[in-house]
């Protein structure tokens, strides 16, 4: 399946939503103020935010649509067209220069921190690049398993600890080994947390410093994965993790799971971070780079 059939499968909530939506509203009514609280309304509703949403529904208001029958695809366009140029600037490859590059992956517990860890060393064995994955969630064993089965079915190099390991000491040997190796990429998997947690919130700042230490340009990456189905309550999470370690870009997963694909909008537009990929179900090709027009057509059309 390629890209676009699969964005469109596993937003099919989203669009559902928007979509089907504003047909009902524009199928068969006139642009007045009932419609646009109504266009508010499903655009909130798929979590767009507020402030977004009461910004569209004024640009659609002063919309010169002078031929009524027309209205539910004018209508469709311009906002297809707005979700694509909003995402445009945050839509950003996770570029590989510094060899080793490394990317550490952070986040709540659940959140798809590992499946990613995964998906993201096969992209980079694809591209011919070498990999070595990090197990540094030490404190569940069977975590560890999972990243263990990914790197066999990747075919890459893994680094894990003991159990109950301190887990910035396996991101230490990770380093090291990666540098030693001259990989290009490691991808450091570290323990779900949540963000109300201060001492695995610490534990993940010391990881950082520890790999800082080794090589002052490293992490070269620190990536939050959030879960996108969890609504508003992502954006808590982020501020949570935002004050404990610089985070360079975002990995937004499970968009299949909600008719709430507005919340990327929301995130970009408010904390203007870089999002690297987007997941919208567990195969590893429904892991991607978000693509601002193909999003736009996966959810508006
Ligand atoms: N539906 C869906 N499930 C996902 C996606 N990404 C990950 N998952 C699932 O979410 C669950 C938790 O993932 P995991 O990687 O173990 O999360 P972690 O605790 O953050 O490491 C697993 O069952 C994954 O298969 C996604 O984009 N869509
Ligand atoms: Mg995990």
């Amino acid at each position: 399946m390629n890209w676009l059939a699969c964005l469109k499968k596993g937003l099919f909530k989203t669009a559902n939503n928007l979509s089907s939506g504003l047909k009902v509203i524009l199928g068969s009514k006139k642009l007045d103020q009932e419609a646009l609280e109504e266009i508010q309304d499903l655009l909130i509703s798929a979590d767009v935010g507020f402030s977004i949403a009461d910004e569209l529904t004024r640009k659609i208001s002063k919309l010169k649509i002078e031929d009524e029958n027309n209205l539910e695809v004018k209508v469709k366009a311009f906002l297809n067209n707005e979700i694509a140029e909003m995402l445009k600037p945050y839509a950003v490859d996770l570029k590989i220069v510094d060899k080793p590059t490394t990317i550490i992956l952070c986040g709540v517990n659940g959140n798809g921190k590992t499946t990613t860890a995964g998906k993201l060393a096969k992209r980079f064995k694809d591209e011919s690049k070498s990999v070595i994955l990090a197990a540094c969630d030490t404190f569940r064993a069977s975590a560890v398993d999972q990243l263990v089965v990914w790197s066999k079915r990747v075919g890459c190099a893994i680094v894990t600890g003991q159990d109950k390991q301190d887990p910035s000491s396996v991101a230490y040997n990770a380093q090291v080994l990666a540098q030693e190796q001259n990989v290009d990429v490691l991808i450091v998997d570290t323990a779900g947390r949540l963000h109300n947690n201060q001492n695995l919130m610490l534990e993940l700042e010391k990881a950082v410093k520890v790999i800082q230490k080794i090589n002052l340009a490293a992490p070269q990456e620190i990536i939050m994965v959030i879960d996108g189905s969890t609504g508003q309550n992502a954006l808590q999470q982020l501020e949570a993790f935002m004050k404990v370690v610089p985070i360079t870009g975002l990995i937004i997963t499970k968009l299949d799971s909600s008719a709430r694909g507005g919340i990327v909008l929301t995130i970009t537009q408010k904390y203007k971070i870089p999002i690297y990929a987007i997941g919208v179900g567990e195969n590893i090709e429904d892991l991607n780079f978000l693509d601002p027009k193909l999003f736009a057509d996966a959810i508006v059309y």
